[in-house]
């Protein structure tokens, strides 16, 4: 069939708009009309050519939200109708990293994956017949797309796609990096550094959690306004400071942060989130994507004392067990979601959508198909 989709043929290059061919799902795979997606700075990360998994031409995107249409041989799980939100960390229950209990990264689907492609080892996206890849298992910047049905979590029909489109990605992360990864508890502080999705996220499930503390940084003040709204209690802009950010943050509490999230990708910026932590036990809990070829560094002598480096990606959540219940939750007003989406716009616009986070001006921005 055909579809209208913004595809990235080239690195550091706009998306560009053509009518792709999308062939028909295969053996364990699933048809979906996406209806809305949010754009993630990662899209923007892999767009500028410095993710080592990025593969063009490719149609990216993996905060969507849609209808099931068609399901290949011995799909069970879903049927044509359901609404369904794309998992770009799958969940098939029986790998080895599903039945440990320990983690949410499933390997069933992620080593074709990481090379844009589908578990067969070939795509179902093609343009003037040439091969165009996928991404991150949903490429939901198509308006038909293919995924793995172990890649699907089936949602709650009533759900406004345009607001449970962000559970996708952006703020089940932030959300599930609080509860499952550093496992804030009342009364604990916080600092959260970069105020994008991510981060905005991580502020209100800092609050869910009951945090006493919650202190918000970013170089750009205009974030401010939103995260004071989500439940921060300090916000602090490193420009504002002649010293480093981790010197101010520990000064501000004595001894530093029983939890720090770093939700930009900067490494310079991981190192301060570890450093403002807690001396005995403080925790930083790496969120952001950084390019290829950055490394991370500190004193040994910061873990030494106590402090705890750790990392999540999309905060520990398994997706098909975890995401419908979130969808309730944001159902119930008990997750917010509708304050992260500052901008709608149909796909032609699209890279309207990566200026605007380029420009600091957005939070999310959801694509309307
Ligand atoms: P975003 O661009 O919307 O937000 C980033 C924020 O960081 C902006 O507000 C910006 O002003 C701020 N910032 C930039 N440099 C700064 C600095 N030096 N000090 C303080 N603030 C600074 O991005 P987003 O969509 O919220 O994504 C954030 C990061 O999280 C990206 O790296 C993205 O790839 C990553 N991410 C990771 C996961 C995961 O599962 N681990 C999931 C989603 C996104
Ligand atoms: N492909 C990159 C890594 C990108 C990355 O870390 N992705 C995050 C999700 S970002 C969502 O916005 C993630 O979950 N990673 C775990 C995984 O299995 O992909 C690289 O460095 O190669
Ligand atoms: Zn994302």
């Amino acid at each position: 069939m055909k579809s209208r989709a913004a595809v990235a043929f080239a690195p550091g290059k706009p998306l560009e708009i053509v009518e792709i061919d999308v062939a028909p799902p295969q053996k364990g795979e699933v048809l979906i009309r996406i209806t809305d997606t949010g754009v993630c700075h990662t899209d923007a990360f892999t767009l500028s050519g410095d993710d080592p998994e990025g593969v063009f031409p490719a149609v990216l995107g993996h905060e969507g939200a849609g209808v099931v249409i068609e399901v290949g041989e011995g799909v069970t799980s879903v049927k044509p109708g359901d609404h369904v939100i794309p998992l770009y960390t799958a969940e098939c229950g029986e790998c080895e990293f599903c039945k440990s209990g320990k983690t949410n990264l499933c390997v069933a689907v992620r080593a074709t994956q990481g090379k844009g492609l589908m578990p067969d080892g070939t795509t179902r996206f093609s343009y003037n017949g040439e091969p165009i890849y996928h991404y991150m298992g949903c490429s939901t910047f198509s308006e038909y797309t293919v995924v793995a049905e172990v890649s699907l979590a089936k949602i709650n029909e009533q759900a406004n796609h345009e607001h449970v489109c962000l559970l996708g990605c952006g703020v089940t992360t932030g959300i599930g990096a609080v509860h499952n990864t550093a496992k804030v508890q009342p009364g604990d502080s916080v600092a959260v550094f970069g105020l994008g999705g991510i981060g905005l996220a991580v502020i209100q499930g800092a609050r869910q959690a009951k945090a006493g503390r919650i202190i918000a940084v970013d170089t750009n003040p205009e974030k401010f306004e939103l995260a004071r709204q989500f439940g921060a209690t300090d916000c602090v802009n490193p420009k504002d400071h002649d010293k480093p950010i981790q010197q101010v943050i520990v000064e501000m509490t004595g001894w530093g942060v029983d939890h720090s999230f770093e939700c930009i990708g900067n490494v310079n910026v991981m190192r301060a989130a570890l450093e403002c932590a807690h001396r005995g036990w403080g925790q930083s809990v790496i969120i952001g994507v950084a390019g290829a070829g950055q490394e991370i560094s500190t004193r040994p002598f910061q873990l030494v004392t106590g402090r705890k480096w750790m990392g999540t990606a999309f905060g520990g959540v398994k997706g098909r067990t975890q995401l419908p219940g979130m969808v309730e939750d944001a159902m119930k007003g008990e997750i917010e979601l509708a304050p992260f989406v500052t901008h709608t716009m149909p796909l032609e616009e699209i890279n309207t959508a990566f200026d605007l986070m380029h420009e600091g001006k957005s939070i999310r921005s959801v694509i309307k198909f």
